[in-house]
């Protein structure tokens, strides 16, 4: 889910004064008079994205070219439009014409004559070719089973597969255990998942964990943090002070899941983190905690959205997703940071860290390569004032 980054040139650029949506920084206010224009930051950690988007017609557009470029394994197009993308959702006004894209970043010419030619004809032709295109089609299609990516979506389509029934029923195919269980309960994972489903969720793993110790803490991450209102999966950090118990806390739920009659599936991350090795750690995607993915049978109450039952489906539960990660209690804050997402903005905060401070920043630690020192932080707030950032809040991180 994480990119390498290909770096865009330039510091944030300025825009008219009723585009006004963050406060300029401290230096740039002594810099510059009083009439100058404030600024759009090129990094989605200096803008407030609230899930209010003003500008949907242009984003959806830019989503599609970006996934299909993501298809097409072109990672600079793709994240050129993924950027693009952010940058509009973060506007709190919706562009009425072209004067209106003067000096915000990451709009390169490509992006603008996608912008113009939605101006002119309210859609883009080549966003209505993509989504005519049967390989692109085929390729979401498959990419929307649990367990299987975009690599594994492009050698099923060569081998002229088109359908989910035409996978099942292709001897050569072997599933690994993750495919399979995308493929049991994709009526049900295929679908969103509400905030009442992540509620009801929370709820049975917060009774679950009283049985384990009192003082094992429970918290909502990811999309549900930012405050969506539905998302593919449901991401919990879980907390226990006692450090080195993370691993067995988590085998303790799964167990006990187990015995409740609710794990449909369990994939198991043991933890790779090693706070020793840290200072020659490499800063890569997937962080090094104890972790699961599980797949749980929720109970299909009146408080939550049930599925909707055809007659020859009785069942009173529904297959929902959800991601546990239980990091050291000194590692909490970083792995908070980096699991509320969003994707777009952990990447720019990673970069910002990277182009700006010269530091270093992933889900476990901030190193800071001048002073050749990890900083320490117990909170989300204390992060950013480490990267000299003003505090966004997790419903401003919808970047
Ligand atoms: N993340 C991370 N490390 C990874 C993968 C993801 O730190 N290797 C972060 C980015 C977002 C967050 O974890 C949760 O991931 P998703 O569930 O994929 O994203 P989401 O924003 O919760 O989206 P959705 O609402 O669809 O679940
Ligand atoms: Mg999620």
């Amino acid at each position: 889910r994480w990119f390498t980054e290909s770096m865009q040139a330039g510091r944030p650029v300025a825009v008219e004064t009723r585009h006004y949506i963050q406060k300029p920084s401290s230096k740039l206010k002594t810099a510059l008079p009083a009439t100058s224009k404030p600024t759009v930051s090129q990094y989605a950690c200096q803008r407030r994205t609230t899930l209010d988007n003003q500008n949907k017609i242009f984003t959806d557009a830019f989503e599609v070219l970006a996934e299909s470029n993501e298809f097409l394994d072109s990672r600079g197009q793709c994240l050129a439009f993924r950027r693009a993308a952010s940058v509009l959702k973060s506007l709190q006004f919706t562009l009425r014409s072209l004067d209106d894209i003067e000096g915000l970043p990451c709009l390169g010419e490509q992006i603008k004559s996608v912008i113009e030619e939605i101006f002119e004809f309210r859609t883009c032709s080549k966003v209505e070719e993509i989504l005519r295109d049967e390989k692109y089609q085929t390729l979401k299609l498959f990419t929307s089973v649990f367990g299987v990516g975009p690599k594994t979506a492009e050698k099923w389509y060569r081998k002229g597969l088109r359908t989910l029934k035409a996978v099942l029923a292709e001897p050569d195919i072997h599933l690994n255990k993750m495919q399979e269980a995308g493929f049991l309960y994709y009526e049900d994972i295929s679908k969103s998942v509400s905030k009442a489903d992540a509620q009801a969720v929370e709820t049975l793993i917060k009774d679950t964990i009283s049985y384990y110790s009192s003082d094992t803490k429970l918290f909502l991450t990811g999309g549900f943090r930012r405050g969506k209102e539905h998302g593919h999966d449901v991401d919990f950090i879980l907390t226990t002070p006692e450090i080195g118990k993370e691993q067995a806390l988590l085998l303790f739920l799964i167990d006990k899941f187990k015995n409740l009659g609710i794990l449909l599936y369990s994939d198991f991350q043991e933890s790779t983190f090693d706070i020793q090795k840290l200072p020659s750690c490499k800063f890569e995607a997937m962080d090094h905690f104890p972790k699961c993915f599980l797949i749980l049978k929720l109970k299909t109450g009146e408080q939550t959205a049930g599925v909707q039952q055809n007659q020859n489906d009785s069942r009173d539960w529904k297959a929902i997703r959800v991601d546990l990660v239980a990091p050291p209690a000194d590692r909490y804050a970083f792995a908070m940071l980096g699991w509320t997402g969003s994707t777009q903005f952990e990447r720019d905060l990673r970069r910002y860290a990277r182009k700006e401070r010269r530091m270093l920043l992933d889900n476990h630690a901030l190193y800071d390569k001048t002073k050749h020192a990890f900083l320490e932080a117990q909170t989300e707030e204390e992060i950013f004032d480490l990267l000299g950032l003003e505090y966004i809040e997790p419903w401003q991180r919808n970047a």
